[in-house]
């Protein structure tokens, strides 16, 4: 049955490029969801766009001597680039300080700031922070240095110190220091509106049980063992200039921000509107995707999003009261990379040796985007934290999608051009033996629907991955090359078979690798759009094939380097 839905990916910080971790995390499993959902006839929107607000953003303006406003357009527009070179569609691509955005962003924030301050579900306290006087400002964590109050360490910045690892107590760090003006910091009082997070604990418990068995473990474990440790408030407003302005009549809450994680994701809500806005002419319609309970909302998200998406946003949502909760929280562990023969954690640093493999990078240099695909959902990170390996990438291209996949796809078509005059033969002699491989394409089609229903991505890649194999064995069994001199029914029926396989595999493709998908409807002479998730009926006798291409392009060691 049809149904609404509204899928959304973390939204990255515009302040660095995207790299392919960030690629396997949350983008690409959406992306693959949303196209499969979208085959199977569903009305899908599919929601992204920058982080624009916050403390991350201001440093980096900072260390670029730049301005946020620069930083984060820079960024988006970088961004919004990768993800189009990878055939990542979103529907909209916002940027909650975005110039095209944010007053409606702004708006949405503000009212559900209001409407939660309204319920009483803030406290309003009273605290200490460090201040600068000669920069007039309060410090956010990062905006301070000092020594280690656990180690001694003397360059400890004010949210974790390198040294020990262990969490900083900014206010402990000993002799602090701005990071702005290198002058010493003073201690000042200053207010902020904290959510009772605890208030929650009880309906937040109660909804993430209800999930068991349908969302990944690991995200319902950590979050009802957060609740079972207790929730902690958490303070909503910051004392920052850059960002959302708290919308209160209260002079304390002059000059200061929104929490960017406060404002985040109502990003989401705030864009699927500006879509609405754009598209249907009234921002109002986009109660359809976020109050209407026909639509499920799923959020995709990478491992240390899961905290804010299971926990704080859901509580934000039931405080506010207006729109529904989302029906999954899908998160994706982290992927490591490979780097001169060890793991180790992809880091935003861009020399190398460590230089993660940046989107920009692999496009500059024309590799083909659903090799990446192919392999980032092969390795995907869904349960445990998996590695990219750039030696593997190239490896498992050349024997996976170009020795099974595109082998079998070129052997056929190339046989059906050649000995067929490129036109699909008779089947009037097909054996049983066809007819099982037929229906094994039907029953393939219908497991790896089943994975992605599940957001089972890998799993169903492998199942695809196992019949197009199945399909070289085939081809090789059957042996036209041999029954085209004896028995050119034989021969015929064989091919037919084959053709009509790699119709089914075209279909299968097109959630994991879209350009491959089109190249393969192209050369069987197909439209490829719209693309429907259901067993195709086989394509007349006669029927004129397009071009046979090279599926994909082998690639030599080293093609990442
Ligand atoms: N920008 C963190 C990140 O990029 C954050 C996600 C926001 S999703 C609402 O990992
Ligand atoms: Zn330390």
């Amino acid at each position: 049955m049809a149904r609404r839905y509204l899928v959304t990916a973390a939204l990255p910080y515009s302040n660095n490029r995207l790299h392919v971790g960030h690629i396997a995390g949350a983008y690409l499993p959406a992306d693959t969801y949303v196209r499969y959902l979208r085959a199977c006839g569903h009305d899908v929107r599919f929601i992204c766009g920058s982080d624009d607000n916050g403390v991350a953003i201001e440093i980096s303006a900072l260390q670029e001597s730049s301005t946020p406003e620069q930083i984060a357009r820079r960024y988006h527009d970088r961004q919004a680039a990768d993800f189009a070179a990878l055939g990542i569609a979103f529907d909209v691509y916002g940027g909650t300080h975005h110039p095209d955005f944010v007053a409606l962003h702004e708006q949405f924030s503000q009212d559900f700031f209001k409407r939660i301050y309204d319920k009483g579900c803030f406290t309003k306290r009273r605290t200490k922070q460090l201040y600068d006087p000669q920069a007039a400002r309060f410090l956010p964590d990062r905006f301070v240095r000092g020594t280690c109050h656990h180690c001694g360490f003397d360059r400890a910045t004010g949210d974790q110190c390198e040294a020990c690892g262990q969490m900083i107590e900014p206010l402990l760090l000993k002799n602090p220091i701005s990071v702005i003006t290198g002058q010493p910091t003073e201690v000042r009082e200053t207010t902020h509106w904290y959510l009772r997070l605890s208030d929650f604990e009880r309906p937040l418990q109660a909804w993430l049980e209800s999930k068991q068995g349908h969302w990944r473990s690991h995200v319902l474990n950590f979050a009802l063992g957060q609740i079972k440790q207790g929730l902690p408030e958490r303070s909503m407003t910051r004392d920052i200039t850059w960002g959302i302005p708290v919308p209160l009549d209260d002079p304390d809450a002059r000059g200061k921000v929104l929490y960017v994680w406060f404002d985040a994701p109502i990003g989401y809500m705030s864009f699927t509107a500006a879509w609405c806005a754009a598209h249907e002419g009234d921002w109002r319609s986009y109660e359809k995707w976020w109050s209407d309970p026909d639509t499920a909302i799923v959020h995709f998200i990478g491992e240390d999003n899961t905290v804010f998406h299971a926990l704080t946003w859901p509580a934000m949502l039931m405080a506010e009261g207006r729109h529904q909760l989302p029906a999954a929280v899908v998160a994706n562990n982290f992927l490591n990379q490979k780097i001169g023969g060890e793991l180790q954690k992809i880091s935003k640093s861009t020399s190398s040796p460590d230089a993660p493999v940046w989107i920009e990078e692999y496009a500059k240099k024309g590799l083909d985007p659903d090799a990446l695909r192919y392999y980032l959902t092969s390795q995907a990170p869904e349960s445990a934290r998996t590695a990219f390996d750039p030696e593997d990438f190239v490896t498992r291209n050349n024997s996976e999608l170009v020795a099974a996949l595109g082998n079998f796809v070129n052997r056929s078509l190339t046989f059906a051009a050649r000995y067929f005059d490129g036109k699909v033969p008779d089947t009037a002699a097909q054996t049983a033996a066809d007819r099982a491989h037929v229906a094994q394409a039907a029953h393939t089609l219908q497991k790896v629907g089943a994975c992605l229903d599940e957001h089972r991505f890998r799993a169903g890649l492998e199942e695809l991955m196992a019949y197009a194999r199945l399909c070289n064995e085939y081809f090789s069994l059957r042996a036209p090359w041999s029954s085209r001199k004896d028995n050119l029914p034989d021969c015929a029926a064989a091919i037919a078979t084959c053709i009509h396989a790699i119709h089914m595999l075209a279909i299968m493709t097109w959630p994991f690798m879209p350009g491959a998908a089109c190249r393969l409807l192209r050369m069987l002479g197909v439209p490829d759009s719209p693309i429907r998730w259901q067993e195709v009926p086989p394509l007349p006798a006669g029927h004129r094939l397009g071009e046979p291409v090279i599926l994909f392009a082998k690639l030599e060691p080293g093609a990442l380097g």
